[in-house]
């Protein structure tokens, strides 16, 4: 309602005529139950001076006899417990009783869950559940659970939804914190991330226990991390926010100098990020730099990325997580909210190469890392010091996804197979075997063309020839006019 006049104004509110105790401001709220429906509504103000009475509104209250129904399920990053989604909110007595929740496999076995949390918007119910096993799919079946309508409507008997435990490996309380000497003196972030160090040429790399870059401790330069004393750098800090409760959260930074913060709302994977803050001036507090809300669910893994870049002076970067409408003092996510969570696979082994002495031949792999740190592996190729193939050794600097040696017939039944390393694992793929063969044809001549100024000749053969003998006095290379 909206009163003009000289104040003060004095305020009272009637229900069907009878004056609401308490109700003596401009707007009055409260619930409605069923019984209020057509029910009506007025206030009288008053100042000093006059009194008027308002219009009468009339409340319409829809009777909600909607049965609440099972959105998904899905299952936690610790694989030890599950939520289920509801399209609404859920009375707290049955939602939060255990026996009414029945999750099986697909063998028909029953994962016993032996506790539940609901969600403070009631739509989401948290089961703690005995170890799931990885890439394993469940089925939640739920039972006697209603809504909060005022006579309850219940959910269909034996609604079900299914989750497939996740696949990645978490270590639970640790981020992974790598720093570059790259950029030089900028406090702008991009003058790391176009460095040509950024991202798989760290100087420093650590597992540190929180997105706080003050908890990264360098043995060889104390202070760096701890302190302010490292200069005319940028660094990284990569791992998940596990949120302890479902519902809408706000992520916080707070770093020296410029900063960015990414995460995958949706999810653990790195792939799905988005830039949520770009935060150029140095040094704000968390409550000067806050993302949207983004609505989460409990014991899932989001993915998130910090970045920073020190010019010179603090350096420091520290992300906060407080729930919305949640008033305590922000501080760096709690270990206990944090994890890394990866899973490093090889989806294409290398393959036997046959080749013709005197030429390349190339090995190469596909590997994945899914969830925190994509793209972050590390690969390094050996060679069998035999035929055996029983033991391998390092092949210097071969390092990359595919290794290519010219082959010679020395090489030939040697195996060739590559280390593949993560933060968290380490995978050796399967050896191949190079079969080199003789080579018993002829090199043919591909192209002949003279040099600019007439005084050379270039030949191109269609393999790697000898060398010698090269004195032209011994008849390899005759000129002849063809007149
Ligand atoms: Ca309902
Ligand atoms: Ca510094
Ligand atoms: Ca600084």
């Amino acid at each position: 309602m909206g009163v003009d006049g000289i104040p003060p104004y004095f305020i009272q509110w009637y229900s069907n005529n009878v004056a609401i105790p308490g109700a003596t401001n401009q707007s009055y709220r409260f619930q409605p139950l069923r019984y209020a429906d057509g029910t009506q509504y007025k206030a009288i103000v008053q100042n000093d001076f006059s009194s008027f009475i308002s219009s009468t509104g009339t409340l319409t209250v829809i009777v909600d006899s909607t049965s609440p129904t099972l959105v998904s399920a899905v299952g936690g990053v610790n694989r030890a417990n599950a939520s289920v989604i509801f399209s609404e909110a859920m009375a707290v007595t049955g939602a939060t009783n255990p026996a009414n929740y029945t999750i099986t496999n697909a063998a028909g076995a029953t994962l016993a869950v032996s506790s539940v949390i609901l969600s403070p918007n009631g739509k989401v119910a948290t089961l703690t559940t005995a170890p799931q096993t990885a890439n394993a799919q469940y089925w939640v079946v739920v039972n006697n659970v209603t809504d909060r309508a005022g006579i309850p409507n219940p959910i269909a008997a034996n609604s079900v939804a299914s989750f497939v435990a996740t696949e990645l490996d978490l270590l639970a309380g640790k981020v992974l914190f790598r720093a570059y000497n790259a950029g030089g003196n900028s406090t702008a972030v991009d003058a790391m991330v176009n460095d040509p160090l950024y991202p798989n040429f760290p100087d420093f790399t650590q597992l540190i226990n929180g997105f706080n870059s003050r908890l990264a401790s360098d043995p060889a330069n104390a202070g760096f991390y701890s302190g302010d004393t490292r200069e005319n750098y940028g660094a990284t800090m990569v791992g998940h926010f596990i949120p302890p409760i479902s519902g809408d959260w706000i992520l916080y930074t707070s770093a020296d100098d410029g900063s960015r913060l990414f995460m995958n709302t949706n999810g653990p994977s790195s792939a799905g990020k988005v830039q949520l803050l770009n935060i150029i001036p140095c040094c704000g507090a968390f409550a000067a730099n806050p993302t949207v809300p983004v609505s989460l669910i409990a014991g899932q893994a989001y993915y998130i990325e910090g970045l920073y870049k020190e010019g010179g002076g603090g350096d420091f970067m520290q992300i906060a997580a407080r729930m919305v409408g949640d008033g305590s003092t922000l501080v760096p996510i709690p270990q206990s909210q944090v994890g890394f969570a990866s899973k490093l696979s090889i989806a294409q082994q290398p393959t036997n190469i046959t080749v013709i002495q005197n030429h390349n031949a190339t090995f190469s792999l596909v590997a994945n890392l899914a969830g925190a740190g994509a793209g972050s592996q590390t690969y390094q190729w050996q060679r069998s010091t035999d035929t055996t193939g029983s033991v391998f050794t390092n092949i210097p600097a071969a390092t990359a996804s595919s290794y290519t040696l010219f082959a010679g017939l020395a090489d030939d039944q040697f195996q060739f197979r590559a280390v593949v390393s993560s933060v968290l694992a380490t995978n050796t793929s399967t050896a191949a075997i190079l079969t080199v063969l003789a080579d018993t044809d002829g090199p043919v001549l591909v192209s002949v063309s003279s040099a600019v100024f007439l005084d050379a000749i270039t030949l191109v053969w269609n393999e790697v020839i000898d060398a010698g003998p090269v004195d032209p006095a011994n008849g390899n290379y005759v000129l002849k006019d063809p007149a």
